[in-house]
Formats: structure tokens, C-alpha cells, sequence
């Protein structure tokens, strides 16, 4: 491995569950997640640089999370979603394998270095890094960016399974993805789950947000019909202007449920394999579920898919094309809606592990 890629990674991430900078709060969930991970380990720090090299070169599906919920704007609380989640992979599906990277380091009050001055930059150059002569990025998803570039640059075949995060961190990781695979010659699909469709072009002027990430990764794609987009609910446009806009093709909820999860899914691996696509990302926005099961996130909506119909459709795409990079966002644990019965945090958390666990079986086939 290039040297100076293990040094970057030193710099831009920190240990699994660290990546939201805290002194006290959630102390003990995180040493729970430390002791599984490093056992007796004292110094943490040490003990994941030292894994680092070994994660990276191994063959197994790296996880890697993204504390980023900035692009957000209704109600976050994402960015606990990384910690959170590997808790409760780690209880509920303890004989997964994959290997864990850790998070990147997140400047919570940031969002991409696009939006910065000099000023700024310098400063959390020196508050990251020590040095402000290093010119790396230190927004949350310019950071991701440049750290998954790199990564499969070095690692074309590592399969990342990230978590956000609010669903702007989708940004950089599925555009990253779609510029690794246009470079190995690959053909691919994104297959999006949501309850929103994500295409704003700005939201209030801010072009890279949770509701216009896919806007701005269409440009990335060979085709905007290879953007798909499911459990779509709440919009306050039809099907069809989003379709004849965009060239997206979307599968609401509705239909979903009218036509069925295995019918729907079988006609998408139809449609691919005649495109000839290659490979698939998954980005699974948890609110693509309908809010009795994914309660814990900033935008819940009823009338939602259920976690088997998404298995369903996950399933059948995954007997037929291999799923090489896929995401997990918005979970936001600490919230709790107050229009949904009996909300709490543990349903959402047991869902968004079981659909992750799927996808992380999936990809290390
Ligand atoms: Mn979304």
C-alpha cells in the first residue's frame, strides 16, 4: 500500500464511533463499542492506527461512517447514526464479517469546503491537523471525498459500506463510487431508497444538501435512468414531472405495495440486464420505511414500505448484479418524533441493522 495514503487516512478519520467530537456525552456507548472492537486496549487511538493497515488490505466489506448532519435541516441527530448502529450490528447480527475503518473526523459546523473562506479553512486546518500548512480538506464532505477517491484508487476492489449521517454524505461517496467505476470501465445503477426523491437542484441556496444530493450526481452517471429511486411518498411533485425532469425512474410506495416488492424488483433486474449494467450502489435513506418502523429519523412519513418489502427488492437485484459500495443513512437515534405512536429509538435501530446486514452479506459475495 502507498505510504502516503495510510497517512492520510491517519489524519482524515478516527476510531469507529468517534467521529462526533465529544468530552462526555455517550462515554459509555462508545467504550462499549471500543471494547468489542480493541478488547483491553488503554489507548484506543493506537490500537485502530495499528488495525488500519490490516482493515485496508484484508478482503472484507469496510464499514466507515460519516457523523455529518449538516446538510440536513428539519430535524437532525444523524450524526450519532454511525455510532449508534455498529452498537447494534455488533448485538443483533454478531457473526457479520466486515472490517471497520472508523469515521471521518467531522467539524460539525460544516458542511463542504466550497462554502468556506481563507480564514476559516486555515483555522481548521490548524484544529484538525495541527498544521495549517497541510492542505487538506475539513468539511465533513470534502473530507469524504478526497478519502474515498483515494481509497479506491489504491483498493479498486474494497467494498465500503458507509453510514451517515444525514443523506448529503451521499454525495461524495456515490459520486467518488461513480467516478472509480466510469475509470475501471464498469457499467452501473444507483438504486436509491426514499421517502423523497433528493432532487432539488438548491435548497435555499445551498446546492449539496439531504434534498438535492442526487441532483448533483446525475452529471456522474452514463444515464439519469440509472438513478432508481424507491419508496417514494412524500413529494410535492408527481412521478411524472420528476421522470420527464430528470430521466430518474422512480417506484412510490404505493405501487410498491400494489404491485408488489418481488414484481417491482423483477422488472428493475430486467431492465438493468438489458442496459448491461455491471455492478449497483445502494443508498437506503432509513425513511423509505414507512415511520411505524422508522420512527428515530429527521423526517419520518407513514404510508412507507416495510423492511421485508426492501429485502425483498435488496434480494432479488443482488441474486442478479453484485452490490460493490452501498450507504445507510439517516438514522438519528436521540430523536423521537412526537406524532408517532410508541416512537422510540431501538425499532429504527433494529431495521436500518437488519437491511444493513443484508447488504453487507450481499457484498462480500
Ligand atoms: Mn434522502
Amino acid at each position: 500500500m502507498n505510504n502516503d495514503f495510510l497517512n492520510l487516512s491517519k489524519n482524515v478519520l478516527c476510531p469507529p464511533g468517534n467521529g462526533v467530537f465529544t468530552v462526555n456525552t455517550a462515554k459509555e456507548r462508545k467504550e462499549v463499542l471500543h471494547k468489542t472492537l480493541y478488547k483491553d486496549s488503554t489507548d484506543i487511538e493506537k490500537s485502530w492506527q495499528d488495525s488500519l493497515e490490516e482493515t485496508l488490505n484484508n478482503d472484507q466489506v469496510c464499514l466507515l461512517g460519516v457523523c455529518s448532519d449538516t446538510g440536513g435541516g428539519i430535524q437532525r441527530g444523524a450524526n450519532w447514526g454511525p455510532l449508534f448502529l455498529r452498537n447494534t450490528l455488533l448485538q443483533e447480527h454478531e457473526d457479520l464479517i466486515y472490517s471497520d475503518l472508523g469515521d471521518i473526523r467531522v467539524i460539525p459546523h460544516l458542511l463542504h469546503d466550497k462554502y468556506l473562506n481563507d480564514e476559516t479553512i486555515d483555522s481548521c486546518r490548524s484544529a484538525l491537523y495541527a498544521n495549517e500548512n497541510l492542505e487538506l480538506p475539513v468539511s465533513p464532505l470534502s473530507l469524504t471525498e478526497l478519502f474515498c477517491d483515494e481509497l479506491h484508487e489504491n483498493f479498486p476492489n474494497k467494498k465500503l459500506f458507509s453510514i451517515g449521517g444525514d443523506h448529503s454524505v451521499s454525495y461524495p461517496l456515490v459520486k467518488s463510487y461513480l467516478k472509480a467505476k466510469a475509470k475501471q470501465g464498469k457499467k452501473v445503477a444507483i438504486i436509491h431508497f426514499d421517502a423523497h426523491t433528493d432532487l432539488l437542484t438548491k435548497r435555499l441556496g445551498i446546492d449539496i444538501c439531504f434534498g438535492s444530493w442526487c441532483t448533483h450526481i446525475l452529471e456522474y452517471l452514463q444515464k439519469p435512468q440509472y438513478l432508481m429511486q424507491y419508496g417514494i411518498r412524500s413529494s410535492g411533485k408527481d412521478r411524472g414531472h420528476w421522470e420527464s425532469t430528470f430521466g430518474v425512474q422512480q417506484f412510490w410506495s404505493d405501487e410498491i405495495s400494489k404491485t408488489g416488492a418481488q414484481q417491482i424488483a423483477l422488472e428493475t433486474v430486467e431492465y438493468l440486464k438489458k442496459e448491461s449494467i455491471d455492478e449497483l450502489y445502494v443508498s437506503f435513506d432509513i425513511d423509505a420505511l414507512d415511520e411505524i418502523y422508522a420512527s428515530a429519523t429527521g423526517t419520518p412519513e407513514p404510508g412507507g414500505m416495510s423492511p421485508d418489502q426492501a429485502v425483498t427488492i435488496i434480494s432479488t437485484l443482488a441474486e442478479s448484479f453484485p452490490i460493490t459500495g452501498a450507504d445507510m443513512v439517516e438514522i438519528a437515534p436521540l430523536v423521537c418524533a412526537d406524532h408517532v405512536e410508541h416512537a422510540e429509538p431501538y425499532t429504527t435501530l433494529t431495521y436500518g441493522a437488519a437491511i444493513s446486514s443484508k447488504l453487507i452479506e450481499f457484498m462480500s459475495r
